[in-house]
């Protein structure tokens, strides 16, 4: 198994009295959070919103924040977040450069691919890439295996494993039941696995069918192109009564490069090998001679398919890259432009005093 989890030692409690609580789910600027097993409404601090630049300064699902706890029906009060092990996130559909947060703190990336029209190796080598950049171990379900006969299983999963790599595949059917087991066996005490695929694919149901009970609403996807509706409508931390947490997601139409960086990615960890091989330093891999990436294309063991896939998320990151270095470059601005804030209202009160 390579995927595994990192522990940290987490207190109770924070330096500051603090109590520690996981963020569950987001609601437009609230939250909800778990604190000692109870769930709490909860809402950051003004200087937190006042401080905050971009969409990592506040808490996400999956976030440990220090709380302040109060009586009753009041929200709890979140004053800061503790160090994230890992994001997961992707640029915003559209065409803002924007990230959005998926989850935090997420050990495990569960891509989730229905064996219907939803198969597509390209977009898994996308999502594949996602999760890897996010720090978490991307671990390949593909569900409902009951639509297929075995051989046609068989020709599938010898085709996922050329692009999986190094990455668990587990063919199940929540149908039938069959290879829950070894889903499960990922989902170990103090391990917080994230949800990720297309409406339709089988998310929602899997989390039921884990938790042993219909929690999640779920629905049938159209017949003739496999495609959900978006019954999932917000991203939710479930703990499982067995232990570990799942975070479902609803389905994500485009999931875009967001601070990735393919060439360096063990997604494709065989192509940026072959490239190493070739007889220039500086092969562009289209018609030098001595290349071995193309050689590889041209004898048939490196599918053309792929090495266009890898291209384009090349490409892709890149532009993302010139992009958020101007955006990056009026973050510090904004922060600059805040702390001076700070200080002049520091030294105005100071003054007074
Ligand atoms: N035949 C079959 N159908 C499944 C399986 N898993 C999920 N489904 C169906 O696929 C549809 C979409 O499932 P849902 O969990 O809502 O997908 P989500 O959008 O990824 O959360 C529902 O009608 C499910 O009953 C499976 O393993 N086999
Ligand atoms: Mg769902
Ligand atoms: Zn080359």
């Amino acid at each position: 198994m390579s995927a595994h989890p990192r522990h940290i030692p987490r207190p109770d409690r924070t330096e500051e009295g603090h109590t520690v609580a996981r963020v569950i789910a987001e609601h437009k600027g609230r939250y909800v959070i778990l604190v000692n097993g109870e769930e709490r409404n909860a809402e950051i601090t003004g200087k937190m919103m006042f401080e905050a630049v971009t969409r990592k300064d506040y808490p996400a699902v999956g976030d440990w924040v220090a709380v302040q706890l109060y009586d009753g029906d009041s929200p709890c009060i979140i004053h800061h977040i503790l160090p994230r092990t890992t994001t997961l996130s992707r640029k915003t559909s559209g065409k803002e450069m924007e990230e959005q947060i998926i989850a935090v703190n997420v050990d495990i990336v569960f891509i989730v691919q229905g064996l219907d029209n939803d198969f597509n190796l390209r977009r898994l080598e996308r999502f594949l890439v996602v999760a890897s950049q996010s720090g978490a171990a991307p671990v390949i379900l593909l569900s409902k295996t009951d639509l297929h006969a075995p051989e046609t299983l068989r020709e599938v999963l010898h085709e996922v494993h050329a692009v999986a790599k190094s990455a668990p595949v587990i063919a199940y059917s929540a149908k039938t039941m069959e290879h829950l087991d070894e889903i499960r066996k990922f989902i170990t005490d103090d391990v917080t696995v994230c949800f990720v695929g297309s409406s339709g694919a089988g998310k929602s149901t899997l989390i039921n069918r884990l938790l042993g009970r219909e929690k999640l609403a779920t629905q049938e996807v159209r017949a003739e192109d496999s495609k959900g509706k978006h019954t999932t409508t917000h991203r939710e931390l479930i703990p499982l009564p067995s232990g570990g947490c799942v975070i479902d997601t609803p389905g994500l139409r485009e999931i875009g490069l967001w601070e990735a960086d393919p060439s360096t990615d063990s997604t494709f960890a065989d192509i940026i090998e072959l490239g190493l091989q070739c007889k220039f330093t500086d092969c562009t891999h289209h018609d030098e001679p001595g290349c071995a990436v193309r050689s590889a294309i041209d004898d048939g063991s490196l599918d053309e398919g792929r090495y266009i896939s890898f291209l384009k998320l090349l490409k892709e990151a890149e532009f993302i890259a010139s992009k958020t270095d101007i955006t990056k470059q009026q973050e510090r601005k904004a922060r600059e432009k805040k702390l001076g804030k700070f200080q002049k209202e520091y030294k105005k009160q100071h003054r007074k005093g």
